[in-house]
């Protein structure tokens, strides 16, 4: 097992956990260390940088690199495309966006980008990505056909289909900047039936958000839009106060 699965795993014994992303676009490699250190205070787990827009080979490097300078935690590519790749970073969730139309993001980038993340080493955890309406901008860009919000079953078959593939890890995605979390009730759904750890993101900005999806079973928690709108302000302490809690410290 990878380095990183392993800490993950390992940090998953305790309890829930939460990561940070942090789009290399939209900050400065400087700003995205203050950022990741300041979240690091708070306990946050592991740093994930990417977005939905391209993001140039270069500026990922950068930034994996200051968030490295700046913390001990891991840095995890979250790729929109092949262009994410970067040695600098400590893994990359090798993902699959199920609930696609396009065949090029479920399985021919990935394709792609295989020998070239073998090549330099790069550790990859799989993860099986699940768009959850509304979806915003990934949805749109990653041509999913959104799980509707009233439709646990779909989410809970498409969960299950990833573990079944064996998957490490399966990821509901309400898109960033969504205006509501995926629904606790698909958390919940999807948790009853899956045995690998589940990640929730999207639209979570606050700390009754992350008491809801914690209550419905969420292993782990992914915010970004919050720290790029108020850095690391009360609504982030908040949800990572909501997962120390459950972790007993
Ligand atoms: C997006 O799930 C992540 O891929 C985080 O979403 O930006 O809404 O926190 P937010």
């Amino acid at each position: 097992m990878g380095r990183v699965r392993e800490y993950l795993r390992d940090r998953l014994r305790d309890g829930p956990i939460h990561m940070t992303l942090i789009d290399p676009d939209k900050s400065t490699p400087d700003a995205a260390a203050r950022v990741a250190a300041a979240a690091a205070q708070l306990g946050s787990s592991a740093i994930m940088l990417g977005g939905s827009t391209g993001i140039s080979p270069a500026r990922m490097t950068e930034t994996a690199r200051a968030v490295k300078a700046a913390v001990q935690l891991p840095t995890i590519i979250f790729p929109e495309s092949p262009a994410s790749v970067t040695p600098a970073a400590d893994a990359i969730y090798y993902m699959s966006l199920l609930n696609s139309r396009s065949v090029d993001r479920v399985i021919r980038m990935q394709a792609r980008s295989a020998l070239g993340i073998r090549r330099i080493g790069l550790e990859p955890i799989s993860l099986g990505y699940i768009v959850v309406a509304p979806g915003m901008r990934v949805g749109e860009v990653g041509e999913a056909d959104p799980v509707p919000r009233d439709d646990p079953t779909l989410a809970q078959s498409y969960a299950l289909a990833a573990e079944y593939l064996g998957m490490d890890l399966v990821y509901l995605e309400a898109g960033s900047g969504a205006p509501e979390p995926v629904p606790a009730t698909i958390v919940r759904a999807v948790r009853e039936v899956l045995s690998i750890p589940l990640i929730v993101g999207g639209g979570i900005r606050s700390a009754a958000d992350a008491t809801a999806l914690l209550d419905a079973g969420a292993q782990v928690l992914v915010t970004g839009t919050v720290t790029e709108e108020e850095g690391i302000g009360p609504a982030m302490a908040g949800i990572l106060e909501e997962v120390r809690r459950r972790r007993g410290r």
